[in-house]
């Protein structure tokens, strides 16, 4: 107890000389705490339980695309189970936060319900909690993990009547989407990733975008219950998956055209590009065309890994890129990664509390600074001065930010994670 009165302390002193560093650069510290704090974070469900889903009766599948690995104790069993974790989550990590749910985790109460013929019904739970708790959720179609994605392929596979119950699941999706929306009185994004593509050269890469640029829009026209005020749908590209190196249908550029021409949101994984690639600098290129982007926050390590994020140069860059552009605002954001190697609590608390100081870090950059040390050709000020500002008192403000939001200082959450692994975690079987 003592330690912690120390470290508030310590804390409070050194944000008032971290806000006189950044101000006289010409940063406002205050409101930059309250952007980082009010930007909201659609937290995935899918790190609690290694993307397993609360379906019984679909068996565990590997129909290709993602795959989560490790073997750590404590995943979540039940939508009790993921939701008390979220809470953790977002006790632990500071700002406004959603929750981002998949088809597969309906609870249906050990009735099997296929995916084409879900209903908001089937999410109450999720629904409620959310309005209890005053957060918005996002969706996602489940388009893997089933039999009728045992071939790779899902709404371009040839045979119209695999599209056709894929087309159906969408469907019912963007029904569920709307429904949260409006329950919760916050439009509700619902992504749309498939993993089809083919494992090795293939023959003909034209006949299945035919066929997905056909199902995408027959799904995502209108339909009797679905609303675009509040089901938002994106659609998520990739370059290649496990069983999928070679072709993915639902290519980066494809789904670049798709969504411009068809007024849909273009969702970017960070883990979805060649392994060097990034895609800070793709936001102003897009941005100039697209109204809005969904981002997937994720990490690569070689390939599409989705290991915890991190806050790292690539996040800042993201996040840097944003803020120059006055972008916050047409990006949607939501992390995308799971690990079942290591504590999973602590897999999202790292991973959450990384965007949002990536966030923090962008907003405090004096960006008007720098950037007119540029367009006057001091181009090495510039860059001294972007250097300068990775060793700025950046930690005294993320402390103060997280005092302010109530969730635990510094190093303080970690302590929590484990008591919460000894006594939740561990308990279960
Ligand atoms: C897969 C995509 C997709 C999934 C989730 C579970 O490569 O990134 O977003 O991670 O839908
Ligand atoms: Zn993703």
């Amino acid at each position: 107890m003592a330690m912690k009165r120390k470290t508030a302390r310590w804390t409070a002193r050194g944000y008032s000389e971290a806000k006189n560093f950044y101000e006289v650069l010409g940063v406002d510290v205050e409101a930059a705490i309250q952007t980082a704090l009010c930007t909201p974070l659609s937290l995935h469900c899918w790190q609690a339980d290694d993307v397993r889903g609360l379906e019984s009766h679909t068996e565990a599948v590997d129909s290709g695309g993602i795959l989560a690995t490790g073997q750590y104790p404590g995943r979540a069993r039940t939508g009790d189970e993921m939701r008390q974790d979220l809470e953790e989550v977002m006790r632990l990590s500071p700002g406004v936060h959603r929750v981002n749910l998949h088809a597969i985790y309906a609870e249906t109460d050990g009735r099997p319900v296929a995916r084409d013929a879900l209903e908001p019904v089937h999410f109450r739970r999720w629904i409620s909690w959310a309005k209890t708790r005053h957060i918005g959720l996002d969706f996602n179609t489940s388009f893997f993990a089933h039999p009728l994605a045992n071939d790779g392929l899902t709404l371009s596979h040839p045979d119209r009547k695999v599209r056709e119950f894929w087309i159906r699941h969408g469907l019912a999706a963007r029904r569920i989407a709307t429904a949260i929306g409006r329950t919760l009185r916050s439009p509700c994004v619902l992504n749309h990733w498939l993993p089809d593509g083919r494992k090795d050269s293939p023959a003909d890469r034209w006949t299945p975008r035919r066929r997905l640029l056909e199902s995408l829009d027959r799904m995502l026209g209108d339909h009797e219950g679905v609303d675009r005020r509040w089901c938002r749908d994106a659609v998520e590209g990739k370059l290649f998956g496990i069983g999928s190196e070679d072709y993915v249908v639902g290519s980066n550029e494809f789904y670049a055209a798709y969504a411009l021409t068809r007024g849909v949101i273009l969702c970017l994984d960070m883990g979805h590009f060649h392994p060097t690639e990034t895609i800070h600098d793709k936001l102003s290129a897009l941005l100039m065309f697209h109204p809005t982007l969904l981002l997937h926050v994720s990490r690569p390590i070689r390939w599409d890994s989705d290991h915890v994020v991190l806050f790292n140069d690539d996040l800042r860059a993201v996040f840097l890129e944003l803020v120059r552009g006055g972008a916050l605002k047409r990006v949607w954001l939501a992390t995308d990664f799971f690990d079942g190697s290591i504590n999973r609590l602590c897999a999202y608390v790292i991973g959450a509390r990384a965007v949002r100081q990536a966030l923090l870090f962008a907003l405090l950059e004096p960006t008007a600074r720098i950037q007119r040390l540029e367009a006057e050709g001091r181009g090495g000020e510039k860059l001294a001065w972007m250097e300068q500002m990775k060793t700025a008192p950046f930690s005294a403000v993320w402390d103060e930010l997280c005092r302010r939001a109530g969730a635990p200082v510094g190093a303080e959450w970690i302590e929590q994670a484990r008591a919460y692994e000894e006594q939740v975690l561990r308990q279960r079987g």
